[in-house]
Formats: structure tokens, sequence, C-alpha cells
């Protein structure tokens, strides 16, 4: 991951610490190419002007102080551990677009919860798309976690009140709801999960975003933030992933955190999100 992003900003280090006593027109040549090595990394316009300005405001002639603190202002924020919360059962929407990742990433929230010794069930609230029942139900199989479901093209929220109840009951500790892929301009899709939201009122609400998406995640994550509200990210297929622009991206953006990266498609692949190993692999 973070390879083209890694070696942008090497070419910069290089031609910025030669040229530190440059004269003006040729740092901002140097700038200008930096500016569309980072675009071209899927790096959000407003995220390339904060390093930009970093670097031109900076006394240091270390450069990869600059971006380092640079990228620390970034993707610093206060941590959060979603799977350690009071309310018994805690509650965790899952949104995003389609594809993202979501359903996946539920199994693997749900082998976490299993691995710590606590308890879930698993609402298959994506009624929507077809085969998503299946293939919730074929990881809490797999898992064994029970997943709550109704049919296809029945209302969601229901879904997710259902398992809310099963949990209470059962006194589990956490529900995990799915959702259908939602296309951040479809507007019905979008009223579907606000409803759940108002009714469910989630500890959490997750937004799953594809590290391969790019810019486009920017626009989807200030979108699915002010239409529905979300306390922070899980990035998905960061195994995959070459430019690194949409994690710094989606988080300067909304100013959430990111509570784990998805590293691949077996349940284990979901690391905690870590700012010294980030910096480590970008810099
Ligand atoms: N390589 C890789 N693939 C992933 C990861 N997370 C999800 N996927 C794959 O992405 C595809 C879509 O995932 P899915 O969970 O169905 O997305 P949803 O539509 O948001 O529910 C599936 O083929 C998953 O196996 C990840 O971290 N790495
Ligand atoms: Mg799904």
């Amino acid at each position: 991951m973070f390879k083209k992003l890694k070696s942008s900003l090497n070419n910069l280090k290089k031609s910025l610490n030669i040229s530190k006593k440059l004269e003006d027109k040729k740092l901002k040549k140097i700038l200008d190419q930096l500016e569309d090595e980072l675009i071209n990394s899927n790096i959000a316009y407003s995220v390339v002007e904060k390093i930009i300005d970093d670097i031109k405001n900076s006394k240091s002639n270390e450069i990869k102080d600059v971006l380092e603190k640079s990228i620390r202002d970034i993707l610093t924020f206060e941590k959060k551990d979603i799977l350690v919360s009071k309310n018994k059962p805690t509650k965790i929407m899952f949104i995003g677009v389609n594809g993202a990742g979501k359903t996946t990433t539920i199994a693997k929230v749900a082998k976490k919860i299993k691995d710590n010794k606590k308890t879930c069930v698993i609402a298959a609230g994506d009624t929507f798309r077809a085969a998503a029942i299946e293939q919730i139900k074929q990881h809490g199989d797999n898992l064994e976690v029970n997943v709550i479901s109704h049919d296809y093209g029945s209302d969601s929220t229901a879904v997710a009140y259902d398992a809310v109840d099963h949990a209470r009951s059962k006194k589990l500790d956490f529900v995990l709801i799915d959702t259908a892929g939602r296309n951040q301009s479809n507007n019905d899709l979008m009223n579907e999960l606000k409803k759940m939201k108002n009714k469910i009122k989630p500890d959490f609400t997750i937004m799953v975003i594809d590290s391969m998406v790019g810019n486009d995640s920017v626009e989807q994550a200030k979108k699915f933030d002010s239409d529905i509200g979300i306390d922070g990210f899980i990035i998905t297929k960061m195994d995959a992933e070459e430019t690194g622009g949409a994690i710094l991206s989606s988080v300067y953006e909304t100013k959430k955190p990111i509570f784990y990266l998805g590293t691949g498609q077996n349940y284990e692949n979901l690391i905690e999100f870590d700012i010294e190993k980030i910096i480590k692999q970008i810099l």
C-alpha cells in the first residue's frame, strides 16, 4: 500500500533537499510538480494545498520533518475503540456505497468480537441487493454468529430493530447492522438510512470506504457525513491500494477518525489504525 504516494514524496524530498537554497522560481516549479503528483495519488485538493502550504511556510530544512508533521496533523485523532463500549448491546451501523466492503467488514468485526470473548448478533439490513442476505448468513454460519433477517424488499429498519430486540433478550454485547449499498446521490436510499439511524440510535455509525476508489471517496464521505452523520471510518482493501490518497482526504475533509483498516478478504484481515505504522510506510 501507499506505493505511489511514497514515491511522490520521495521525489519531493530529493528535489527539495537539493534546492532548498534555490530561488523561489525553481522552488515553485518543484512544488507545482509535487501538486500534480499528489493529485495523481488520489489526494483531495484541500489536502494537497495543506501539504504545499506546510512546506512553503516551514522554516525547517528537513523536508521529511515537514511532511511528517503535515501527515500527523491530518491523521491524528482521539483514539476510540468501538469494541469497548458501556452500552449493552452496543449497536454499530455500517454504511457506505455498494462494494465498499461493508458485509465483509461486519464479518471481520464479528470475528474480533468473538476473539475478545464477547457476543454479537448481525442484522441483515441489506434487503435490497440480490443475494446480500445469503452472503451475510454464510458469514454468520462460518463464524457461528446469529443473523437476523427478513425478506428481500422489506424494511431494513425493522430488521435492525429485531436484531436489537434479540440482543436484549439474549443479553448480547453487540449488534452489527449491515445496510444496502448506497450511492450517495440516491435520495430514497439515503432517506432509508436516515430513518434507520433515527430509530435505532446506533452507538457508532461507521462508514466503510474502499481505498481503491480514490478521490471520489471524499465526496462520498462528505455526503454520508452531512446527511446521516458518521463517527468514523473503516478503510478497506488496503492490501490492494497503491496510492493512499483516500485515507488522508476522507479524514481531512470530515475530521472523523479511522477505526480499522481492511487488509484482505479473510476474517482476520482487519487491523487497528496505527499512525506510526502509516508514517513509516509513507515517508
Ligand atoms: N482485497 C480485499 N478485498 C476486500 C476487502 N474488504 C472487502 N473486500 C472484497 O470486496 C468485495 C465487496 O465486499 P462486500 O463486503 O460485499 O461489499 P458491500 O457491498 O459494501 O457489502 C468482496 O469481494 C470482498 O471480498 C479487503 O480489505 N481487501
Ligand atoms: Mg453488502
